[in-house]
């Protein structure tokens, strides 16, 4: 997502409250270092089931369960209802080995579960937890936009960002800098 409005708006990233929880769930030191927008339009189909972690901290074994690293925090610039192709997210997952997480929800033992969500309204989870987008039924393009937070010291380039203009840097406050690890453009 580019950081050039209208796309970027400052609330997207330091709303207070989000930022104490995510912040509650890893540490005063958390960065956002990555962020995108799914936009599904009618005739989308289901996602494949899939995780977000793109680099687990120990690759060799990425089953292991570890206090958290990362947090994914999504919302609509729509209101996302059932028709519109909302997130599914199949709980409980993300302290599963995901072969069996796998097997628990193709074999119906782990319902897949809606995440509709109203203007306003935050989903933070755990990357870990299988999950994966539906079909929009609407003519309505279901825009879901998703940063990624992560501790300080967790870097992880598997997917190109956006760089921060210049002008959009020097609009933020000290604060606000020190919770974003994206480059600067001049
Ligand atoms: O757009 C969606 O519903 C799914 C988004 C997603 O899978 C993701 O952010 O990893």
């Amino acid at each position: 997502m580019p950081f050039d409005p209208p796309c970027f708006a400052p609330q997207f990233f330091f709303d207070p409250d989000v930022r104490s929880i995510v912040q509650g769930l890893m540490d005063d030191r958390i960065v956002a270092d990555q962020w995108g927008c799914d936009v599904p339009l009618r005739g989308s189909e289901y996602q494949e089931l899939h995780v977000d972690y793109q680099r687990p901290l120990f690759p060799e074994v990425p089953d292991l369960a570890l206090p958290l690293y990362v947090v994914v925090v999504s919302f609509g610039l729509v209101p996302i209802a059932l028709g519109h192709g909302p997130i599914e997210i199949a709980p409980g997952t993300h302290r599963m080995p995901r072969a069996d997480a796998r097997r628990a929800v193709e074999a119906g033992g782990i319902a897949m579960q809606s995440v509709p969500l109203e203007i306003g309204d935050v989903l933070i989870r755990h990357p870990w937890a299988l999950h994966r987008g539906t079909p929009n039924t609407t003519d309505m393009p279901r825009a879901l936009v998703t940063i990624r937070y992560v501790r300080r010291w967790y870097a992880d380039d598997s997917r190109d960002v956006e760089a921060v203009p210049r002008r959009v840097w020097d609009s933020l406050t000290a604060d606000q800098q020190s919770v974003m690890r994206f480059p600067i453009r001049e």
